[in-house]
């Protein structure tokens, strides 16, 4: 079995080559993107065996995506071309260094990963890894994109831990759906990821306790603060590890010069779950989540080089003091 199976759209992404409007930016960079294929590569860096599962036109922009999150050591053998339908792009601007805003334009309606049902993806190579990563933005791509999320986190026997990152994307949801179908989706997972921002957003949540309550279902809660840090909050033995014990703990996040924010949500959330895969405390997973999260903070596009496994776990064990 495979480590860890992520499914979503990912797209080229194309960065400003300087601050301003997008109105005003006058030329771009390629990278790539895409929530759930980041935490994909941060987790084969990681030293994980995963697998990214998806859809993307057959164009050039198909190609990139496979090459670049296969150089990655990702697996993208469950990723096919549709003919028919284009691969997703998008732009993004520097945004305010203060508070983080940025434009963002996307060109990925009637995309070829937003064409995914239940039906045209193969379950058996999704519901194969120890760990099942999914976000709320499937959720928003369309009617087939949300079946398909349904039927992985129905309840069922056996199978993967299902990690489910709520990533509220205000820009996809055309109607007042999304903060009943992102709830519904989170109580259906084991591990949920959510911003103390976007739980305020979203479901007018405050603290990482009221979300707790709002997600009495899944055994493993992370509230992540910003700056501030990130709260776990755990009821038992996730099925990984056997130190689980209905616990609740804090961690602050390490104190970076942030480049751009984007990304790091992802690499907080693949950091967490390498560390669960590894049956780690509750307390160490919550300082790999913020040595990914670091790295990506610290770079312009979504993915940074993160720290290898050795390293990782040197800076993890160092004691309270340097992580304040
Ligand atoms: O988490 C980073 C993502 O937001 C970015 O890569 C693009 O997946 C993306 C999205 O849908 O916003």
């Amino acid at each position: 079995t495979v480590d860890v199976v992520a499914l979503g759209e990912s797209m080229v992404t194309f960065m400003p080559s300087g601050p301003g409007r997008l109105a005003d930016v006058p030329s771009f960079e390629r990278g790539i993107g895409g929530a759930e294929s980041n935490v994909a590569c941060v987790l084969a860096a990681a030293g994980h065996s995963a697998r990214w599962v998806s859809r993307v036109g057959a164009d050039g922009f198909g190609d990139h995506l496979v090459e670049a999150i296969g150089a990655y050591g990702v697996d993208v053998a469950s990723v096919p071309r549709d003919p028919a339908r284009p691969t997703g792009i998008y732009f993004r601007t520097a945004g305010d260094r203060a508070t983080g805003a940025h434009e963002v334009a996307y060109y990925r309606a009637g995309s070829a990963a937003s064409a995914m049902t239940v039906e045209n993806v193969d379950l058996g190579a999704v519901r194969a890894g120890r760990v099942l990563h999914l976000s709320g933005i499937t959720a928003a791509l369309s009617d087939g994109c949300l079946g398909l999320l349904r039927e992985l986190t129905a309840p069922r026997a056996g199978g993967p831990l299902v990690s489910f990152d709520v990533n509220h994307r205000p820009g996809l949801w055309r109607d007042g759906d999304g903060p009943g179908v992102l709830r519904e989706l989170a109580r259906g997972a084991d591990i949920v990821f959510v911003g103390a921002d976007e739980a305020r957003q979203v479901w007018g949540l405050h603290g990482a306790r009221a979300v707790r309550e709002a997600l009495p279902e899944p055994d493993i809660v992370v509230v992540k603060q910003g700056r501030g840090g990130a709260t776990v909050l755990a009821r038992g033995a996730d099925g990984l590890s056997e130190d689980a014990t209905g616990t609740a703990d804090f961690v602050r996040a390490l104190n970076v010069d942030v480049v751009a924010a984007v990304g790091a949500g992802d690499a907080f959330a693949a950091g967490f779950l390498s560390a669960t895969l590894r049956g780690l405390p509750l307390r160490d997973r919550l300082r790999h989540g913020h040595l990914m999260a670091a790295a990506a903070l610290t770079v312009p596009g979504d993915l940074a080089t993160p720290a290898s496994r050795d390293h990782a776990d040197r800076l993890a064990a160092l004691d309270d003091d340097a992580w304040g």
